[in-house]
Parts: structure tokens; sequence; C-alpha cells
């Protein structure tokens, strides 16, 4: 068996192999190659060990997307540090809630962050950094920031050493809330990323000759530990997109050859005439996940481009479960395949945990190296999702075909996935219940043309009140990231019930699941 290796290992190893190769080419034509990278990786490492960051100390990143931040990352596995990635379109009140909780010992934010998340009034713990799109802020060396700034350890302020670490050290912890309300982090080990890497280079064949689409958020398992690790590992080339822009990534396309996305990528991809086979030319492949893509959508794409879509699943807390083949095999629209090598995956009765045979409908069960290691200081919440054979309970509900496909069918977990992004209606319900005009409220999932689900709030108004639908938005809107807030709200007299008093939100989606059928892409309910 081969011994173990890290993230940040073979990175440096691949920036020997190849300095001059791209790493990244951005949108302005300039491009970044890999010694170039390894020298921001050295410089950064230097400042965060001259900020006091030791092995398993926290170092969060809530920044834009630009090269340095995934030299950040790469510094911070290097120096033996946790990654904590944040998603920049947290409000403040989210941000401290993740930072309170896992307390990072450095907290690097874009430059304009800086006067809303100016902990260091809160302790002499935490360390506040900043770094801009441009590489601008404390971080490379503009003044400020840290306590030991101008006295940078190793090599002139250059790190030279790496840090060895094991496969069940952490390497990064990704928030997730829940259905409780409370985001909760999921430590990823080392062992975790490198390993699910490896199955997913294998099983798409990516190699260095390969030249990716990136136009996802980095602060994300999809964004920066599939397609940034992919890329990495095998020494390929990236497009490095601020976002998705459907233009711009059919202007990219004759160039490319791979693109990850999420389901709302390829339906605005399908908006766009100049989606044909020729400009598809170049490319060999095209990844979904994140979120459930229609089986209409694939055959539209498979008609307009000759390509058949390959379908994924994955979860923060395992990294990638299953996929369909890349070949010998056909992809299945509406399935996502079947489990990567050295991953297992079962479906099962949710109470008794008994196995379910194919063809029936059950709770997906995964157990494998790439699942994590437990929830950030909640060992009891971390136990009650595993089994005692140590498969974790997802909270998908699926099947298995006859030819061992899985299928995704629902969630047993009150979740929307909006847009590829998580959205956990705990968390609103709990802003809008404490409303003086709510007497209650439900947050719904439905259908929506752009986002594939969006989310609805159906209220309740306390007695005697009769609340604007904007005033409750407001509430959420300063608590809550955009993407989190309802795009309506409908009053109702009383939200339907069980008899064991339970809302019955399935009732509900039901109800108003051609709210936003017609609506056009993007736009909000009528
Ligand atoms: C942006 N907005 C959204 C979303 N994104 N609202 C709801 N859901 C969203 N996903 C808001 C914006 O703040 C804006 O608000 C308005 O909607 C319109 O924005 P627009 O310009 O259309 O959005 P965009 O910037 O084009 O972004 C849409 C997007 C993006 C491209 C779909 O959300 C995205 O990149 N999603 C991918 C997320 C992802 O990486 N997921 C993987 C996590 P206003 O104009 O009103 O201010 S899951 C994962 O990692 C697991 C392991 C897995 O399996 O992969
Ligand atoms: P997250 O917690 O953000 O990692 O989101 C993980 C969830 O996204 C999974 O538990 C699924 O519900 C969903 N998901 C990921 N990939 C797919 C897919 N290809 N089809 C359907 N749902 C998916």
């Amino acid at each position: 068996m081969a011994p173990f290796t890290t993230i940040h290992r073979v990175f440096a190893e691949q920036a020997e192999r190849r300095p001059g190769k791209a790493l990244f080419e951005l949108p302005d034509g300039r491009s970044v190659t890999y010694a170039e990278t390894a020298e921001t990786v050295r410089r950064i490492a230097a400042r965060l060990l001259a900020d006091g960051v030791t092995p398993g100390d926290r170092v969060a990143m809530q920044v834009e997307k630009s090269p340095e931040a995934v030299a950040l990352y790469l510094a911070t596995l290097r120096i033996g540090g946790v990654l904590l990635p944040l998603n920049t379109a947290y409000t403040a009140a989210e941000t401290d809630y993740v930072i309170g909780d896992a307390r990072p010992r450095v907290f690097v934010c874009s430059p304009e962050r800086l006067p809303g998340h100016d902990h260091r009034g809160e302790g002499d713990e935490l360390v506040v950094e900043t770094l801009g799109v441009s590489g601008d802020g404390t971080l490379l060396g503009g003044g400020g920031g840290g306590p030991a700034s101008g006295t940078l350890p190793g090599d002139g302020g250059h790190h030279s050493e790496l840090h060895d670490a094991g496969p069940d050290d952490p390497a990064s912890i990704l928030y997730t809330s829940g259905t409780t309300g409370r985001p909760k982090g999921a430590v990823l080990t080392h062992g975790n990323l490198v390993s699910n890497c490896r199955a997913l280079l294998d099983a798409w064949r990516y190699t260095a000759d390969d030249r990716l689409i990136h136009a996802l958020p980095i602060f994300h398992v999809h964004g920066l530990f599939v397609a940034v690790n992919m890329t990495l590992m095998a020494g390929a080339s990236m497009y490095y997109l601020p976002g998705f822009d459907a233009g711009t990534v059919i202007d990219l396309l004759p160039e490319a050859t791979v693109l990850m996305g999420v389901p709302t990528f390829y339906t605005r991809l399908l908006g766009e005439d100049r989606l044909t086979p020729e400009s598809c030319a170049s490319m060999r492949l095209f990844v979904s996940g994140s979120a459930p893509l229609l089986a209409r959508d694939h055959q539209a794409f498979e008609a307009r481009t000759g390509h058949a879509i390959l379908e994924r699943y994955g979860m923060t807390e395992t990294g990638m479960n299953t996929t369909n083949p890349y070949d010998g095999g056909p992809r299945k629209p509406g399935t996502v395949g079947k489990p990567l090598p050295g991953v297992e995956t079962r479906v099962t009765d949710r109470e008794s945990g008994r196995a379910l045979p194919d063809g029936e409908t059950g709770i997906i069960e995964v157990r494998g190296p790439n699942v994590f290691a437990g929830y950030w200081q909640l060992p009891e919440k971390t136990a009650s999702e595993f089994r005692a054979d140590g498969f974790f309970v997802t909270g998908d509900l699926g099947h298995v075909d006859e030819d061992g496909y899985l299928s995704i069918v629902g969630r047993d977990k009150d979740l929307v996935i909006s847009g590829g992004l998580n959205v956990y209606p705990k968390e609103i319900e709990q802003l809008l219940d404490v409303h003086p005009e709510v007497l209650e409220s439900a947050v719904i999932g439905v259908p929506h043309p752009d986002f594939g689900e969006t989310v609805v709030a159906v209220v309740v108004p306390a007695p005697g009140s009769a609340p604007r639908a904007d005033a409750l938005l407001d509430a959420v809107a300063g608590e809550l990231a955009r993407y989190k807030h309802p795009r309506a709200v409908r009053f109702v007299e009383a939200l339907p019930r069980n008899v064991m008093g339970k809302v019955q939100k399935a009732e509900l989606r039901r109800c108003y699941a051609d709210l936003f059928v017609d609506a056009g892409a993007g736009s909000d309910a009528p």
C-alpha cells in the first residue's frame, strides 16, 4: 500500500514537476503558474505561523474567490492548520456564530468586511487578517494584522517545512445548518479529502491534460474539495471564474475539457443559443451535482450538445458518494449512479435500520474513507447520525434499480436546496416565529425554474394582527444570507397538521407547487 500523502504534499510535488504550467487562467487573460502559487503558499504559511497558528488550530477564511484564497487553503494545511471556509453571503450574525463556535486562531476576511467583523475586541485569541480579490490586504504583507508582523519565521519570510498530517487528522471544518436550526461543523480529515479526490480522478479519468471551467464558489465541498483538489492533484489547469455566467462559460467551452456545476448551471446554459455540438467540441465531460438534475434537462442537454451529463451524489459530511459511469455503462437520467470505489452505500428502513431490497425506497446510508470524523464538539449529535456498524445516515431517500444505480427520490430531512445551496427551514421559522405579528410559520421549498427549488414562508398571523410580507422579510434579512430569504410569503388561518400535531409540509408543498412555475428565472412570486 502506498504511504499516506496529503493534498498539500501532492500540490508541492506538482509545483516541483511543472513549475511553469498555468494552474489558474483568469478572466483578464492573466495566468498564475504552479510555481507562483507555491510561492504564495509559502508566504502565507509564514504569515500564519507568525500569527501563532499551531497544528490543529482553525484558520477561518471568508474572502472573495481569488488564486490567493486557494493558496491560503494550502498554506493552512501545510502548517497543520484546519481550514474553516465561510460563505461570503453570510450576514454578520451568521459569521459571528460560526467564529464563536469554531474558535479559530486567525480569521482572514475580505478588506471590505473588516469593519463589521473586527473581533479583536473580544479577546486576544483571534488574529484578523485581510485578503482582497487581487491578493491585497494584510495576509500577503500589506501591514497591520497579526501580532508578529515583520518577524516572519522560516526562509526569509517563506515557510519551507511541510506538516506531516496523518489520515485521521482534521483538515477542514465546514459548517452546515440542520434541522435544529443551529449550524454545526462537519470535521473532514486529510484522509477524507485525499481518498475522495483519488477516487474521483480515477472515476472521471481526470488528468494533467484537463482544463476545467471553475465557476463554483470555493467555500463548499463541490468547488474546493472536488473541483480544486482534483485539478491540483492531477496537475491540471482551470479557467477560474468569480462566479457562474452562462455567456462567459459558453465563450470558454471551446478551450476547455471539463465543467463541474450545479443543475442551475445546466438550465441556464440550455437557455443560450450558442450551446451547440460545435461549441462543445473540445469538451469531454460535464458533471452535475449538489441538487437533483431533472431528467428532462439531462435529455435536453444531450439532444443539444451530444453530451450526457454525468450526475453524481455527495454531501458535506461525506464528500462524493456515488457517480454515474464515465464509460462502461450508461449515464442514466434521474439517477446518481453507483458507489465510488471504497465507498459502500445501502438503503434501509429509517426506524429499524434494516437493509431494504433493491427497488424499495428508504434512507440512504454511507460508509467509507470519505465519511467525516464527526460534528465539531458535538459527540452526541455525531453518534446519533451513525449506525453501530459505522454507516452514516444521510437523511436522503432513495432506491437502487436492477443495474445497481441509486436514485434519490426525496429527503427525510427538512431541507430546501436552492441553486445548489442548502437552506434549512428551521433557521427561518425561528426568526419568523418570534415576530410579534406572527403566531407560527412553516417554511417550505417549492419548484423554481432557475434554482430548482426556492423558499416560501407560510405564516399564521398572531390574533388581531395583519402583518405585511415585506415587514416579515425585513425581520429575516438582517440575520440570514440572501439566498435563504423566502421568495414569497403566504398567509393562512392555520397550518395543516396530522393527528400527532405535526405540520404537514408535504401538503403545503403540494398547495404552493405552482407558485413559480410560470415565473421567469430569478423572479419573485407574482
Ligand atoms: C444567488 N442568489 C440565490 C442563490 N444564489 N438565491 C437563492 N439560491 C441561490 N443559490 C441570490 C442573489 O443573492 C441575488 O439576490 C439573486 O439570488 C439573483 O442572483 P443571481 O445573479 O441570479 O445568482 P448567481 O450569482 O448567478 O448565483 C446562482 C448560482 C449560485 C450560480 C446558482 O448560487 C451558485 O454558484 N450555486 C452553487 C452553490 C454550490 O457550490 N453548491 C454546492 C454546495 P438579489 O439580486 O436579490 O440580491 S453542496 C456540496 O458541496 C455537496 C457536497 C455536493 O454534493 O456538491
Ligand atoms: P450539503 O449538505 O450542502 O453538502 O448538501 C448535500 C445534499 O445535497 C445531499 O444530502 C442531497 O440531499 C443533495 N444532493 C447532492 N447531490 C445530489 C444529487 N446529484 N441529486 C440529488 N440531491 C443531491
